[in-house]
């Protein structure tokens, strides 16, 4: 079975506990946020009380900010599990972790580059698609009904960390059977599609627009470097700096086999995200742990403190071995 089966000790959690605080990375993503309501969604289900968390800022899904406490009171703690999605790296749970680091933790995640010493039980597969996914999991071990919310919002965040199903790899195909369980139970294939790609602004497309037109495309336009700007930022406030449309613009160029995004924070440092071609072999979640960040082979990100242009020749250099 592509999923492994859930330890018994993990699922009798859901018995010993009546109360459970839920969360998800800072700067939370479709699949975060998807993977925190996909587990309130078991939870309501099951009769359980729960809360949940989120240190922000919502630049996707803002709709559904309104959900998300920043800080849990004494009561919705005492007593309660918590549950980490899309997440195991204390760190990122940004500025949350304070009020959370020790009360007793499951991990639900896809990525395997965590700290080791972070959770009591661990449900991670870094082989699967989306931590929707393996909440997923939880709904058909707990044998609890999936609700059309749950179905959409597992749906969701397994559509948005596929890229629409681009990114699902040989290997993976086995998980069609539960992306058809979702659709079955009334997850929309083509709202879906509409919810992910047409909810542009103007603004947006503009401001995707002014980077491709600085971008620099070096080693025979294999590699490109995008920077934006403070300039930028103000003449396109409304973007919300919506990169993975960027990011689909370049990677649509045949040439192009990697990305580096620098983003303007403050003038000392930089927030750095890093892309790669599907079929390509560059490891960028390499490459971004190596400067204390996570991700994906594919797509990854990390800070890094200094001038911008200092930044960008270091981390350029870091492609070297791939180019
Ligand atoms: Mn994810």
């Amino acid at each position: 079975m592509f999923f492994p089966k859930i330890d018994d000790n993990i699922l009798k959690l859901f018995d010993t506990y009546d109360k459970f605080v839920i969360i998800g990375h800072e700067n939370p993503d479709g699949d975060c946020i998807s993977s925190s309501i996909g587990v309130s969604e078991l939870l309501k289900k099951l009769n359980k009380k729960y809360v949940l968390l989120n240190a922000g800022p919502f630049t996707k899904e803002k709709d559904l900010e309104y959900l998300f406490k920043k800080e849990p009171n004494d009561n919705e703690k005492k007593d309660a599990l918590l549950i980490v999605v899309d997440c195991s790296t204390s760190a990122r749970l940004g500025s949350c972790y304070k009020y959370v680091k020790d009360m007793p933790t499951l991990i639900i995640d896809h990525h395997e580059s965590g700290d080791k010493s972070f959770g009591d039980y661990k449900y991670i597969l870094g082989d699967s698609p989306s931590t929707t996914l393996l909440v997923l999991q939880f709904f058909k071990a707990l044998n609890v009904e999936i609700s059309e919310e749950a179905a959409k919002a597992l749906f969701f965040g397994f559509s948005t960390d596929t890229g629409f199903f681009r990114f699902l790899n040989k290997e993976q195909s086995h998980v069609l059977n539960d992306v058809y369980l979702l659709v079955e139970k009334g997850a929309v294939i083509s709202d879906t599609y509409d919810k992910m790609f047409n909810q542009n602004n103007k603004e947006q497309k503009l401001y995707v627009a002014s980077l491709i037109k600085k971008a620099q495309f070096i080693n025979d336009d294999k590699l490109v470097i995008v920077r934006d700007s403070k300039y930028l930022l103000n003449k396109y406030k409304s973007a919300n700096r919506d990169s993975d449309a960027l990011f689909d613009q370049l990677l649509s160029i045949k040439s192009v086999q990697a990305i580096i995004l620098c983003k303007y924070i403050n003038g000392k440092e930089n927030v750095f995200s890093l892309r790669s071609k599907n079929n390509s072999n560059i490891d960028v979640g390499k490459i971004a742990q190596s400067f204390n960040g996570g991700g994906h082979f594919h797509a990854a990100g990390f800070k890094l403190k200094g001038t911008e242009k200092q930044n960008i020749e270091i981390v350029k250099s870091k492609f070297k071995e791939y180019l």
